[in-house]
Formats: structure tokens, C-alpha cells, sequence
């Protein structure tokens, strides 16, 4: 929001040191950058945590440090000076300590830093959070290369798909759950505002609604709603708005068939008791044609790529249904109540182990 995202490039890369993104901030450091080590938090990468919870400075730049983030705060980045960057003088110290508060729009803050830093090689954490990228690599995304075509596509797959075929040019307004972790975690995004969700509240039924928003607001943009079955149902009558005003807002529903994650909590601290998590819905393709809109449905990972590009050529509002499988769990993940330096991969690998 302070527009500082050359001020970051430029400090990163005088300081040399790595960068992670809260889910608001994707995208105000491009995550293909040699120093990006992708989000942090509760269900951030690997090394971005790792490199939080293992750190000697933590530099936080207009973030809350809120608990999604730090998992448990008095043990948060115990061996570290925390810097915390704000316009808001209330938000230091709230949720951890901070050793040096900083009140200053995150712009001037940041080109001020990039004027003192000096570069330095720091070879041996660098291999660590490269040895740390490298472990975890495949954490939550096997690769689907051989995998039957005639299956269902996973949701890491659905949202590769989508950056593939948009070339991500598409604004990305995600709702809420797993599909929208699995958004921040696979899409990759380059520039500020190209992924928007509800951060901290996580309103499900955000995504259609804002994504209206944005397309009434930046109309030569290609919008992509990004959406649960579950969230899709509580804003779903707006396809009558978008019918009606000729937006062409393009829904893509992550339909996994039930309240994934809550589903995915049940699962793991639940003792599996799946009570109302899982779901009858509609036909979403019937719906959504029943108010005019292009629909299809897709089953089979060999069908997805031609149904993002057909929704993408169609010149009016469209829903693409993707069927992914129930029992997806996004990983990594840092449990309630732990630190960043718990982080854990999938089942039996944590971050223990590295
Ligand atoms: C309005 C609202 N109600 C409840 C929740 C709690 N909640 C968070 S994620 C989630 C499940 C979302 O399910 P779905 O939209 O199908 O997405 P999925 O997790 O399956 O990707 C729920 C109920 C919430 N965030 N917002």
C-alpha cells in the first residue's frame, strides 16, 4: 500500500538478505527473485519459517505480526532482534516483542535502509535456506506429470494450471480455505495487487463480490475468482448481478465437495469426526447457466487446461466447476499453538527432521 515494492527490491539486494511475504504482501517482492523464500506463517514454505524461527534479525515491514504468523509469540524468533516497521505506533508490541520499533511509512523506510546497507555474502545461512528449499521442495504438491489423465487434477495442479494458461497476467481474488492457501502457495505472484483475499477476519464469500470490484474498477484486466464450493454458496446469487451488469468476472470453483478446511482440522486434531464439514451442494455448472452464465464442469486433469482457456476467450461472466479431490490437506503447516520452527510437511516429515 506504501507503493515500496522497488524500495524492497533495492534494500534486499544491497543487504543480501532473504525475504518472505505475509499473504497480503505476495506480491510486493517477486517470488522467482534468487532472495524470495516465498510466505510466511501458519501455512507458509518451509524455508520462509525456517528462516523466522533460525534468524539472528527480523525485519518487519507494515505486517502485524499477527498469529497466523508468529504461531506461538513468546517463542517466536527466539534468537533474534526484531525490527518492526509501522505507521501505526499501536501495533508495536502488540502481539511480540520488538526490540527496535520503527514509525515510518514502509516507502521512506525502506529507501533509507537501501542507503546503509552494506552487502555481505552470509554463505552459511544461504546454504541452509537453500538446503531448506531443496528438502521441502515437493511439500504439498506431488508431481503430476505421471499421474492418470483421466483423474481428478489436485488443487496445487488446478492453480498451476491457471497461472500456465493466463501467463499470469490475471488479478487473482481468492475466498477463503484450503484452495486459498494453495493459491498463495503455488501461483506465484510478481507484482503488488495481483493477488487479493481477506486476510486476517477471512470472510468466506469475499472472493466473487471483490472480484466484481476489481473488475468494475480496472475493467481491461483479466479477473479470476478463485473460489471454494463452500464460500462460492454464500455469495452465488451475485451471478445474477454479474449476469445483469455484463461483467465478465471469471469464477473458477475449487470444488473439493466439502468445507476443506475445516474438514482438513478435523482430520488432524478432530480424531476425524467430520461433523457438518461435509456437504450436499448444487450443480454448479446447472446454476450457473440457470442465471446465464458460460459453465462447465471439469473431472478429468486431462480436461482443465482447455476449460481455463475457454472461460478466458469467452467475452461474458463464466464458471468453471474443477472437480479436486475431498481429502486434499495443504501443506506445509505450522499447528495452533507452535512456533514457526514446528513447521511440518506432510504427514510423518516435519521440520524436526531437517
Ligand atoms: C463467513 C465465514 N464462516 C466460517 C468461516 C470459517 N471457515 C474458514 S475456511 C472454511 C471452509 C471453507 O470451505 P470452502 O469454501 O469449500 O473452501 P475449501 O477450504 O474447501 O477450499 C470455514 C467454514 C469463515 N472463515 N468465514
Amino acid at each position: 500500500m506504501a507503493n515500496a515494492t522497488i524500495e524492497l527490491l533495492r534494500f534486499a539486494e544491497a543487504s543480501n538478505i532473504p525475504v518472505g511475504s505475509t499473504l497480503l504482501g505476495l506480491g510486493a517482492f517477486p517470488e522467482q527473485h534468487a532472495q524470495a523464500l516465498g510466505m510466511v506463517g501458519m501455512h507458509g514454505t518451509v524455508q520462509a519459517n525456517l528462516a523466522m524461527h533460525h534468524a539472528d534479525l527480523v525485519i518487519g515491514v507494515g505486517m502485524r505480526f499477527d498469529d497466523r504468523v508468529v504461531g506461538r509469540p513468546q517463542d517466536f524468533a527466539p534468537g533474534a532482534r526484531i525490527v518492526h516497521v509501522d505507521v501505526d505506533p499501536q501495533s508495536f508490541g502488540r502481539v511480540v516483542r520488538v526490540d527496535v520499533p520503527v514509525l515510518a511509512d514502509a516507502r521512506a523506510a525502506l529507501a533509507g535502509l537501501a542507503e546503509v546497507a552494506r552487502w555481505r555474502e552470509r554463505p552459511e545461512w544461504w546454504s541452509r535456506l537453500h538446503q531448506w528449499t531443496a528438502d521441502h521442495e515437493a511439500c504439498g504438491f506431488v508431481d503430476s506429470e505421471s499421474a492418470p489423465r483421466d483423474e481428478a487434477p489436485t488443487t496445487p495442479e488446478v492453480v498451476r494450471a491457471l497461472r500456465r494458461v493466463l501467463g499470469g497476467a490475471a488479478t487473482v481474488v481468492s475466498d477463503i480455505g484450503q484452495h486459498q492457501l494453495f493459491v498463495a502457495l503455488h501461483h506465484g505472484f510478481d507484482r503488488p495487487g495481483q493477488l487479493l483475499t481477506s486476510g486476517g477476519l477471512g470472510t468466506m464469500g469475499y472472493g466473487l463480490p471483490a472480484a466484481m470490484g476489481v473488475k468494475t474498477a480496472l475493467p481491461g484486466r483479466a479477473v479470476w475468482a478463485v473460489v471454494g464450493d463452500g464460500g462460492f454458496q454464500m455469495s452465488s446469487p451475485e451471478l445474477s448481478t454479474l449476469v445483469a451488469s455484463k461483467l465478465p468476472v471469471k469464477i473458477l470453483i475449487v470444488n473439493n465437495q466439502c468445507l476443506g478446511m475445516v474438514r482438513q482440522w478435523q482430520e488432524l486434531f478432530y480424531d476425524n469426526v467430520y461433523s457438518h464439514s461435509l456437504l450436499p451442494q448444487p450443480d454448479f455448472e446447472a446454476l450457473a447457466k440457470a442465471h446465464g452464465c458460460w459453465a462447465t464442469t471439469v473431472r478429468r486433469r486431462d480436461e482443465l487446461d482447455n476449460a481455463l482457456r475457454e472461460a478466458a476467450l469467452h467475452p461474458g461472466p463464466t464458471v468453471v466447476d474443477v472437480r479436486v479431490p475431498i481429502e486434499e490437506t495443504v501443506y506445509p503447516m505450522v499447528p495452533a499453538g507452535t512456533t514457526p520452527g514446528d513447521v511440518r510437511c506432510l504427514d510423518g516429515v516435519d521440520s524436526a527432521l531437517c
